[in-house]
Protein backbone atom coordinates (compact mmCIF):
# COMPACT_ATOMS: atom_id res chain seq x y z
CA UNK A 1 0.00 0.00 0.00
CA UNK A 2 2.89 2.23 0.97
CA UNK A 3 4.81 1.22 -2.07
CA UNK A 4 2.07 2.33 -3.99
CA UNK A 5 1.34 5.54 -2.58
CA UNK A 6 4.72 6.37 -3.16
CA UNK A 7 4.48 5.87 -6.75
CA UNK A 8 1.25 7.89 -6.97
CA UNK A 9 3.27 10.72 -5.63
CA UNK A 10 6.01 10.85 -7.35
CA UNK A 11 4.04 10.35 -10.83
CA UNK A 12 2.04 13.29 -9.96
CA UNK A 13 4.55 15.59 -8.84
CA UNK A 14 6.34 15.13 -12.00
CA UNK A 15 3.61 15.68 -13.74
CA UNK A 16 3.38 18.54 -12.18
CA UNK A 17 6.03 20.13 -12.70
CA UNK A 18 5.68 19.80 -16.94
CA UNK A 19 2.13 21.83 -16.21
CA UNK A 20 2.17 25.00 -17.89
CA UNK A 21 -0.68 26.86 -18.22
CA UNK A 22 -4.69 26.65 -16.66
CA UNK A 23 -6.57 24.15 -18.93
CA UNK A 24 -3.15 21.54 -18.13
CA UNK A 25 -2.86 22.73 -13.94
CA UNK A 26 -7.12 22.08 -14.23
CA UNK A 27 -6.41 18.12 -15.86
CA UNK A 28 -3.90 17.66 -13.66
CA UNK A 29 -5.88 18.29 -10.50
CA UNK A 30 -8.56 16.10 -12.07
CA UNK A 31 -6.36 13.08 -12.66
CA UNK A 32 -4.77 13.13 -9.38
CA UNK A 33 -6.89 14.83 -6.93
CA UNK A 34 -10.20 13.83 -8.54
CA UNK A 35 -13.08 11.33 -7.54
CA UNK A 36 -12.05 8.64 -10.63
CA UNK A 37 -7.84 9.74 -9.82
CA UNK A 38 -5.79 6.63 -8.27
CA UNK A 39 -5.73 8.36 -4.75
CA UNK A 40 -9.49 8.76 -4.27
CA UNK A 41 -10.02 5.39 -5.40
CA UNK A 42 -7.13 4.05 -2.96
CA UNK A 43 -9.17 6.35 -0.10
CA UNK A 44 -12.26 4.59 -0.95
CA UNK A 45 -11.02 0.76 -0.60
CA UNK A 46 -9.61 1.67 2.99
CA UNK A 47 -12.92 0.97 4.25
CA UNK A 48 -12.69 -2.79 3.35
CA UNK A 49 -9.17 -3.26 5.65
CA UNK A 50 -9.35 -4.50 8.89
CA UNK A 51 -8.91 -1.53 10.88
CA UNK A 52 -5.55 -0.94 12.62
CA UNK A 53 -4.63 -1.21 8.78
CA UNK A 54 -7.05 1.31 7.93
CA UNK A 55 -5.78 3.65 10.69
CA UNK A 56 -2.12 3.97 9.40
CA UNK A 57 -2.93 3.71 5.31
CA UNK A 58 -5.37 5.91 6.01
CA UNK A 59 -3.62 8.48 7.58
CA UNK A 60 -0.95 7.87 5.20
CA UNK A 61 -2.65 8.73 2.36
CA UNK A 62 -4.65 11.46 3.51
CA UNK A 63 -0.88 13.25 4.00
CA UNK A 64 -0.17 12.15 0.42
CA UNK A 65 -3.71 14.08 -0.61
CA UNK A 66 -2.45 17.25 1.68
CA UNK A 67 0.60 16.87 -0.01
CA UNK A 68 -0.59 16.74 -3.55
CA UNK A 69 -2.76 19.44 -2.61
CA UNK A 70 -0.30 22.51 -1.31
CA UNK A 71 2.16 21.20 -4.43
CA UNK A 72 -1.36 22.28 -6.48
CA UNK A 73 -1.47 25.36 -5.07
CA UNK A 74 1.47 26.18 -4.98
CA UNK A 75 2.68 24.91 -8.91
CA UNK A 76 -1.18 27.03 -9.78
CA UNK A 77 0.89 30.47 -7.49
CA UNK A 78 3.94 29.62 -9.57
CA UNK A 79 1.95 29.95 -13.03
CA UNK A 80 0.46 33.07 -12.06
CA UNK A 81 3.37 34.57 -11.27
CA UNK A 82 5.36 33.75 -14.41
CA UNK A 83 2.10 34.61 -16.75
CA UNK A 84 2.16 38.29 -14.89
CA UNK A 85 5.82 38.42 -15.31
CA UNK A 86 5.45 37.06 -18.70
CA UNK A 87 2.81 39.98 -19.87
CA UNK A 88 4.81 42.76 -17.80
CA UNK A 89 8.34 41.79 -20.28
CA UNK A 90 5.98 41.60 -23.44
CA UNK A 91 4.24 45.29 -23.12
CA UNK A 92 3.80 47.29 -25.87
CA UNK A 93 4.88 50.98 -24.56
CA UNK A 94 2.48 52.71 -27.19
CA UNK A 95 3.48 56.06 -26.32
CA UNK A 96 7.21 55.58 -27.45
CA UNK A 97 7.26 57.38 -31.43
CA UNK A 98 7.14 55.24 -34.51
CA UNK A 99 9.84 53.93 -36.65
CA UNK A 100 10.82 56.91 -39.19
CA UNK A 101 9.22 56.71 -42.59
CA UNK A 102 11.42 58.25 -45.58
CA UNK A 103 10.26 61.32 -45.99
CA UNK A 104 9.26 62.14 -49.42
CA UNK A 105 10.08 65.11 -51.94
CA UNK A 106 9.03 66.72 -54.90
CA UNK A 107 10.45 65.89 -58.29
CA UNK A 108 13.13 68.02 -59.34
CA UNK A 109 11.62 69.12 -62.38
CA UNK A 110 7.70 70.00 -60.36
CA UNK A 111 10.12 72.18 -58.04
CA UNK A 112 11.73 73.77 -60.77
CA UNK A 113 8.12 74.03 -62.12
CA UNK A 114 7.38 75.53 -58.68
CA UNK A 115 10.50 77.97 -59.22
CA UNK A 116 9.49 79.44 -62.57
CA UNK A 117 5.65 80.02 -62.10
CA UNK A 118 6.80 81.37 -58.26
CA UNK A 119 8.83 84.00 -60.09
CA UNK A 120 6.97 85.02 -62.77
CA UNK A 121 3.48 85.28 -59.81
CA UNK A 122 5.33 87.41 -58.31
CA UNK A 123 5.43 89.95 -61.35
CA UNK A 124 1.47 89.63 -61.47
CA UNK A 125 1.21 86.74 -63.90
CA UNK A 126 -1.44 84.37 -62.93
CA UNK A 127 -1.30 80.87 -63.37
CA UNK A 128 -3.90 78.77 -65.84
CA UNK A 129 -3.66 75.72 -67.19
CA UNK A 130 -5.26 74.14 -70.24
CA UNK A 131 -5.87 70.86 -72.45
CA UNK A 132 -3.53 68.26 -73.42
CA UNK A 133 -5.66 67.09 -76.35
CA UNK A 134 -6.67 70.02 -78.62
CA UNK A 135 -8.13 70.81 -82.12
CA UNK A 136 -5.46 71.67 -84.61
CA UNK A 137 -7.40 75.03 -85.11
CA UNK A 138 -5.97 75.99 -81.47
CA UNK A 139 -2.40 74.51 -81.79
CA UNK A 140 -1.77 75.53 -84.67
CA UNK A 141 -3.70 77.51 -87.12
CA UNK A 142 -4.54 80.23 -84.74
CA UNK A 143 -1.09 80.39 -83.96
CA UNK A 144 -0.38 81.26 -87.71
CA UNK A 145 1.08 77.84 -88.98
CA UNK A 146 -1.43 76.63 -91.44
CA UNK A 147 -2.43 73.45 -92.83
CA UNK A 148 0.70 72.53 -95.54
CA UNK A 149 2.68 74.92 -94.28
CA UNK A 150 6.54 74.15 -94.10
CA UNK A 151 6.33 75.84 -90.79
CA UNK A 152 4.40 72.99 -89.29
CA UNK A 153 8.54 70.84 -89.52
CA UNK A 154 9.13 72.45 -86.83
CA UNK A 155 6.64 70.68 -84.62
CA UNK A 156 6.39 66.58 -85.02
CA UNK A 157 3.33 65.65 -83.96
CA UNK A 158 0.88 62.74 -82.69
CA UNK A 159 -2.67 63.20 -84.47
CA UNK A 160 -5.71 61.55 -82.61
CA UNK A 161 -7.77 60.13 -84.70
CA UNK A 162 -11.53 61.73 -83.47
CA UNK A 163 -14.09 64.47 -85.23
CA UNK A 164 -16.73 66.24 -83.54
CA UNK A 165 -19.55 68.67 -85.35
CA UNK A 166 -17.32 68.63 -88.46
CA UNK A 167 -14.22 69.83 -86.56
CA UNK A 168 -11.09 68.17 -86.87
CA UNK A 169 -8.23 66.96 -86.45
CA UNK A 170 -7.04 66.32 -82.74
CA UNK A 171 -3.94 66.53 -81.73
CA UNK A 172 -1.48 66.27 -78.36
CA UNK A 173 -0.68 69.80 -77.98
CA UNK A 174 2.68 70.26 -78.87
CA UNK A 175 2.85 73.61 -76.88
CA UNK A 176 0.80 75.22 -74.46
CA UNK A 177 0.06 78.41 -76.80
CA UNK A 178 -3.25 76.81 -78.07
CA UNK A 179 -4.23 77.83 -74.25
CA UNK A 180 -3.34 81.48 -74.52
CA UNK A 181 -5.45 81.71 -77.68
CA UNK A 182 -8.59 80.36 -75.24
CA UNK A 183 -7.69 83.05 -72.69
CA UNK A 184 -7.36 85.56 -75.34
CA UNK A 185 -10.83 84.71 -77.35
CA UNK A 186 -12.23 84.96 -73.28
CA UNK A 187 -10.71 88.07 -72.25
CA UNK A 188 -10.09 91.21 -72.77
CA UNK A 189 -6.57 93.16 -72.15
CA UNK A 190 -4.72 93.69 -70.22
CA UNK A 191 -3.75 89.79 -70.26
CA UNK A 192 -0.63 88.91 -68.14
CA UNK A 193 -0.75 84.87 -67.85
CA UNK A 194 1.59 81.46 -67.59
CA UNK A 195 0.37 78.64 -68.72
CA UNK A 196 2.80 75.23 -67.51
CA UNK A 197 1.99 71.94 -69.13
CA UNK A 198 2.46 68.42 -70.62
CA UNK A 199 2.78 68.93 -74.11
CA UNK A 200 3.67 66.23 -76.66
CA UNK A 201 5.77 65.79 -79.73
CA UNK A 202 6.25 62.43 -82.17
CA UNK A 203 9.92 62.16 -81.94
CA UNK A 204 12.94 59.72 -80.79
CA UNK A 205 14.34 60.47 -77.63
CA UNK A 206 17.94 61.37 -76.72
CA UNK A 207 19.77 62.92 -74.01
CA UNK A 208 18.08 66.72 -75.36
CA UNK A 209 14.63 65.31 -76.26
CA UNK A 210 11.40 63.22 -75.22
CA UNK A 211 8.25 62.93 -76.30
CA UNK A 212 6.57 64.57 -73.32
CA UNK A 213 7.85 67.52 -71.77
CA UNK A 214 6.61 70.39 -68.97
CA UNK A 215 6.39 73.72 -70.62
CA UNK A 216 5.87 76.96 -69.53
CA UNK A 217 4.78 79.53 -71.75
CA UNK A 218 3.86 83.16 -70.86
CA UNK A 219 1.80 86.02 -72.57
CA UNK A 220 1.25 89.91 -71.67
CA UNK A 221 -0.97 92.18 -73.67
CA UNK A 222 -2.03 95.57 -72.73
CA UNK A 223 -1.96 98.89 -74.57
CA UNK A 224 2.12 100.10 -74.83
CA UNK A 225 3.65 97.08 -74.26
CA UNK A 226 6.98 96.97 -75.84
CA UNK A 227 10.50 94.74 -76.49
CA UNK A 228 11.23 96.33 -73.53
CA UNK A 229 8.90 95.13 -71.48
CA UNK A 230 9.71 91.64 -72.57
CA UNK A 231 13.77 92.16 -71.89
CA UNK A 232 12.93 93.31 -68.76
CA UNK A 233 10.65 90.74 -67.63
CA UNK A 234 12.95 87.71 -68.79
CA UNK A 235 16.22 89.17 -67.68
CA UNK A 236 15.07 89.47 -64.19
CA UNK A 237 13.71 86.05 -64.18
CA UNK A 238 16.83 84.94 -65.53
CA UNK A 239 18.86 86.41 -62.79
CA UNK A 240 16.00 85.03 -60.22
CA UNK A 241 16.34 81.45 -61.38
CA UNK A 242 20.54 81.14 -62.26
CA UNK A 243 21.82 84.29 -60.20
CA UNK A 244 21.91 87.90 -60.18
CA UNK A 245 25.73 87.32 -61.55
CA UNK A 246 24.68 86.03 -65.26
CA UNK A 247 24.70 87.95 -68.03
CA UNK A 248 22.15 87.30 -70.16
CA UNK A 249 21.52 88.14 -74.36
CA UNK A 250 18.45 87.98 -76.73
CA UNK A 251 19.26 87.05 -80.20
CA UNK A 252 16.97 86.63 -83.11
CA UNK A 253 15.25 83.93 -83.37
CA UNK A 254 11.96 82.54 -85.85
CA UNK A 255 8.87 81.25 -84.14
CA UNK A 256 5.66 81.86 -86.78
CA UNK A 257 3.59 83.37 -84.21
CA UNK A 258 5.88 86.46 -82.52
CA UNK A 259 7.89 89.22 -84.11
CA UNK A 260 10.11 89.97 -83.86
CA UNK A 261 11.34 86.54 -82.38
CA UNK A 262 14.27 85.62 -80.16
CA UNK A 263 16.06 83.55 -77.94
CA UNK A 264 17.02 84.42 -74.52
CA UNK A 265 20.50 83.02 -73.62
CA UNK A 266 22.40 83.23 -70.16
CA UNK A 267 26.95 83.24 -70.07
CA UNK A 268 28.11 79.55 -69.49
CA UNK A 269 27.84 78.87 -66.10
CA UNK A 270 30.73 76.12 -66.17
CA UNK A 271 33.26 77.75 -68.30
CA UNK A 272 32.37 81.08 -67.88
CA UNK A 273 31.92 81.99 -71.08
CA UNK A 274 35.18 80.19 -72.72
CA UNK A 275 33.58 77.65 -74.45
CA UNK A 276 32.63 73.99 -73.60
CA UNK A 277 30.88 70.97 -74.04
CA UNK A 278 27.61 72.10 -72.13
CA UNK A 279 27.73 75.63 -74.45
CA UNK A 280 28.75 73.83 -77.67
CA UNK A 281 31.80 75.86 -77.25
CA UNK A 282 30.01 78.99 -78.02
CA UNK A 283 29.83 80.46 -74.07
CA UNK A 284 26.34 81.09 -74.18
CA UNK A 285 23.06 78.35 -73.65
CA UNK A 286 19.67 79.17 -74.62
CA UNK A 287 16.77 78.97 -71.84
CA UNK A 288 14.00 80.21 -73.66
CA UNK A 289 12.26 81.89 -76.89
CA UNK A 290 10.54 84.68 -76.70
CA UNK A 291 9.18 87.44 -79.02
CA UNK A 292 6.33 90.14 -79.70
CA UNK A 293 3.08 88.69 -80.72
CA UNK A 294 2.20 88.84 -83.92
CA UNK A 295 -0.65 91.78 -84.88
CA UNK A 296 -2.31 89.09 -86.94
CA UNK A 297 -2.45 86.86 -83.93
CA UNK A 298 -4.25 89.63 -81.97
CA UNK A 299 -6.26 90.44 -85.04
CA UNK A 300 -7.60 87.03 -85.30
CA UNK A 301 -9.51 86.95 -81.46
CA UNK A 302 -10.92 90.17 -81.99
CA UNK A 303 -7.89 92.49 -80.71
CA UNK A 304 -7.25 95.66 -82.28
CA UNK A 305 -3.49 95.64 -83.27
CA UNK A 306 -3.19 99.07 -83.27
CA UNK A 307 -4.31 99.82 -80.31
CA UNK A 308 -2.93 96.44 -78.05
CA UNK A 309 0.68 94.76 -78.11
CA UNK A 310 1.82 91.95 -76.15
CA UNK A 311 4.58 89.95 -75.91
CA UNK A 312 5.40 86.35 -75.53
CA UNK A 313 7.78 83.57 -74.21
CA UNK A 314 8.32 79.44 -74.06
CA UNK A 315 10.64 77.37 -72.06
CA UNK A 316 11.14 73.51 -71.49
CA UNK A 317 11.14 73.01 -67.56
CA UNK A 318 13.38 70.01 -67.54
CA UNK A 319 15.74 71.61 -70.02
CA UNK A 320 15.72 74.32 -66.75
CA UNK A 321 16.18 71.80 -63.89
CA UNK A 322 19.04 70.19 -66.37
CA UNK A 323 21.00 73.43 -66.38
CA UNK A 324 20.21 73.92 -62.85
CA UNK A 325 21.19 70.41 -61.36
CA UNK A 326 23.66 69.99 -63.99
CA UNK A 327 22.09 67.11 -65.18
CA UNK A 328 23.56 65.65 -68.57
CA UNK A 329 20.76 63.63 -70.09
CA UNK A 330 16.85 64.95 -70.15
CA UNK A 331 15.64 61.02 -69.79
CA UNK A 332 16.79 60.76 -66.42
CA UNK A 333 14.31 63.02 -64.80
CA UNK A 334 11.52 60.33 -66.39
CA UNK A 335 12.99 57.17 -65.43
CA UNK A 336 11.47 57.58 -61.62
CA UNK A 337 14.92 56.06 -60.58
CA UNK A 338 15.42 56.83 -56.35
CA UNK A 339 18.97 56.60 -56.73
CA UNK A 340 19.10 59.65 -58.90
CA UNK A 341 15.81 61.57 -57.65
CA UNK A 342 16.68 61.85 -54.12
CA UNK A 343 19.76 63.56 -54.98
CA UNK A 344 17.45 66.89 -55.35
CA UNK A 345 16.54 67.88 -51.37
C1 LIG B 1 0.44 83.06 -78.49
C2 LIG B 1 1.33 83.95 -79.00
C3 LIG B 1 2.68 83.74 -78.87
C4 LIG B 1 5.00 81.53 -77.26
C5 LIG B 1 6.45 81.39 -77.55
C6 LIG B 1 8.44 80.49 -77.81
C7 LIG B 1 8.68 81.73 -78.29
C8 LIG B 1 9.46 79.43 -77.75
C9 LIG B 1 9.96 77.16 -77.25
C10 LIG B 1 11.11 77.26 -76.35
C11 LIG B 1 11.64 75.89 -76.10
C12 LIG B 1 9.17 76.01 -76.77
O1 LIG B 1 9.95 74.48 -74.89
S1 LIG B 1 10.30 74.87 -76.16
O2 LIG B 1 10.44 73.89 -77.16
N1 LIG B 1 9.07 78.29 -77.28
O3 LIG B 1 10.57 79.62 -78.13
N2 LIG B 1 7.17 80.29 -77.39
S2 LIG B 1 7.31 82.63 -78.17
O4 LIG B 1 4.48 82.47 -78.11
C13 LIG B 1 3.13 82.63 -78.22
C14 LIG B 1 2.25 81.74 -77.69
C15 LIG B 1 0.89 81.96 -77.82
C16 LIG B 1 -1.03 83.28 -78.64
Amino acid sequence: MNESLSEIESRALRELVAVSGDEALEAWRVAHLGRRSPLTLLLRGLAALPLDERKSAGAAANQLKQRLESAFEARKEELAHSLTEALAADRIDVTLPGPPLPAGRLHPTTQTLRDVLDCFVSMGFQVVEGPEVEWDRYNFEALRIPRDHPARDMWDTLWIDYERDGERPMLLRTHTSPMQVRVMEQTEPPIRVVVPGRCYRYEATDPTHEWMMVQVEGLAVDEGISLSDLKGTLTDFAHRIFGPERRTAFRCDYFPFVEPGMELRIDCFLCGGEGCRTCSRSGWIEILGAGMVHPEILESVGYDPERYTGFAFGMGIERIAMLKHGVGDLRLFFENDVRFLEQFG
